[in-house]
């Protein structure tokens, strides 16, 4: 294949301009090489915003994998750079088993609420573009949904820790990027020969929201919280029949409640049974 081939097989791939809190310094863009040979970046072009920066010639980014261009790679004291918070914060780029990945310094600031990157090639060609006009949540970032197709579409991070940068984007649920789903299983628990099976509760969630699970007897009267304000997408509880006290309750109908706040602010209301 022609070098002049492989100029559209380098594809952004995943964004973070809205920086864990407190932070500000840290934003990052990830791209990825589709193809299956190394390219050299020299003649790549990235723009953020204002902000044009040409990539190093005889830096190789190897083939199916992920190279990370951060506003602040390294500083001395390793505190407000990437290495300090996505590395082990020697100050130093690839001195730790977690920094096995290409990354590059680059100029930039990216707005949370607001901007666009841009990569072209050498004779200036768009390769690919990213637009955001919405902020995520502190330290999530935007990621594409699929790496091997430069048409997909582009969703907030699903994984539990905010992004994924160097390696892998996280997968959008099966139900969808606004997926909220509950599943209880059993619906029906008994108090009887003293052992007590456990309500088995899985709770998926979209990303940018906070999930908070409280359970009421019959008269809305509440017994149990069972989580406040939860930022895992796939999460698993389990309700074992007692209340905030630890009390085993009284055989009935019981209501368990999830509520979601954020980005979005739904809720979902679940009936549950307890045997004599
Ligand atoms: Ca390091
Ligand atoms: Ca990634």
């Amino acid at each position: 294949m022609m070098a002049s081939d492989l100029r559209g097989q380098i594809i952004l791939s995943e964004v973070l301009s809205n920086e864990p809190a407190g932070r500000v310094r840290l934003e990052w863009v990830e791209i990825y090489n589709q193809s299956a040979f190394e390219i050299d970046l020299g003649g790549y072009v990235l723009i953020a915003d204002s902000d044009t920066n040409n990539l190093p010639a005889g830096i190789l980014l190897e083939p199916q994998s992920y190279a990370v261009l951060a506003r602040q790679l390294e500083s001395e004291n390793g505190s407000d750079s990437f290495e300090g918070y996505w590395g082990d914060s020697s100050g130093v780029w690839g001195d730790h088993e977690s920094e096995d990945f290409l990354a590059l310094d680059v100029a930039m600031t990216l707005s949370n609420n607001s901007g666009n990157v841009i990569i072209k090639d050498d004779p200036g060609i768009v390769l690919d573009e990213v637009i955001w006009e919405t902020a995520s949540d502190d330290g999530r970032s935007m990621e594409r949904a699929d790496v091997g197709d430069i048409n997909s579409g582009w969703h907030d991070c699903f994984d539990p820790d905010g992004s994924t940068p160097g390696r892998e984007n996280s997968i959008v649920p099966s139900g969808g990027e606004s997926a909220f789903e509950v599943n209880i299983d059993p619906i029906v628990v008994s108090h009887a020969n003293n052992g007590f099976d456990s309500f088995s509760i899985e709770v998926v969630i979209p990303p940018a929201t906070k999930l908070t699970v409280k359970i009421y007897d019959e008269t809305g009267y509440k017994v149990r919280s069972l989580i406040e304000n939860s930022e895992t997408n796939v999460l698993g509880l389990s309700w074992d029949g007692k209340d905030d006290n630890g009390k085993p309750l009284s055989p009935g109908i019981y209501l368990i409640s999830f509520d979601l706040s954020g980005r979005s602010s739904k809720s979902k209301v679940c009936p549950v049974v307890i045997a004599p």
